[in-house]
């Protein structure tokens, strides 16, 4: 893709920490087109005549990381099918904006992406305490029907999440392009936050 066509932004911040809440907030505000790896893998997950569902199900399940080819595939068609859409979610100004949440989650994936598909202006990054995050997914679990979300995988997805998805924010702190944002106050007052990052990006 080229750069001059798109922005790309990646979400990024531990399980729990609002990646999600906060992008569909910033997709009604800005026109991103929000992609979440998660949900794409899920998606897939539960696609009939998938040849990696059973894969996904056990690397979710297990708090790991999807072997990247999966995941980055999942994600180049999803932004190519935005792509040929030229109108409506994603588009402002004849450029697509994407909202990239949960990717990259390993160093490689953060630089073969840049590399192959689309280099990515900032990311933003939730941080707050792995006892909020807890709390959050703990209570989500109630109605999420998420089979990550019970106490064993939640430990799990800490666990990675502190081995290999912090070195890919140390990477982006290296090149200046990570906006830090406490997500452990409520919705809005983080979306404020937000807003004013994503605002500050287009200016
Ligand atoms: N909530 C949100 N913000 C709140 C606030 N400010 N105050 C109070 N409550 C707040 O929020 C979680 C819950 O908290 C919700 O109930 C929300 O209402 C509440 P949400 O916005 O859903 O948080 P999010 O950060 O999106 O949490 P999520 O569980 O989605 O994060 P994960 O990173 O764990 O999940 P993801 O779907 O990205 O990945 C799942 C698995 O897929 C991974 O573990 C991995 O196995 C696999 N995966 C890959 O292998 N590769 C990838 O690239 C991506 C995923
Ligand atoms: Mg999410």
């Amino acid at each position: 893709f080229d750069a001059q066509k798109v922005t790309v932004v990646y979400v990024l911040g531990g399980p729990g920490a609002g990646k999600g809440t906060q992008c569909s907030k910033l997709v009604d505000a800005f026109g991103f087109c929000h992609l979440s790896a998660g949900d794409l893998l899920r998606e897939e997950q539960n696609r009939e005549g998938s040849e990696y569902g059973e894969m996904i199900r056990t690397y979710i399940r297990e708090g790991t990381i999807v072997p990247s080819h999966v995941t980055m595939k999942l994600l180049e068609n999803a932004m190519t099918g935005e792509m040929k859409k030229k109108t409506g979610d994603g588009w402002v100004d004849g450029k697509g904006r994407f909202l990239i949440d949960g990717f990259p989650r390993k160093l490689d994936q953060a630089i073969g992406f840049d590399e192959t598909v689309c280099l990515a202006s900032l990311v933003i990054f939730f941080n707050t305490s792995e006892d909020v995050m807890l709390q959050r997914l703990l209570e989500r679990a109630k109605t999420s029907g998420r089979e990550d979300d019970n106490v064993e995988t939640i430990r799990k997805r800490f666990r990675t999440y502190n081995e290999q998805t912090m070195p890919v924010i140390e990477h982006y702190r290296t090149l200046n392009k990570v906006a830090e944002i406490d997500s452990t106050a409520a919705v809005e007052e983080v979306y404020r936050a937000a807003c004013a990052t994503v605002t500050n990006l287009f200016s």
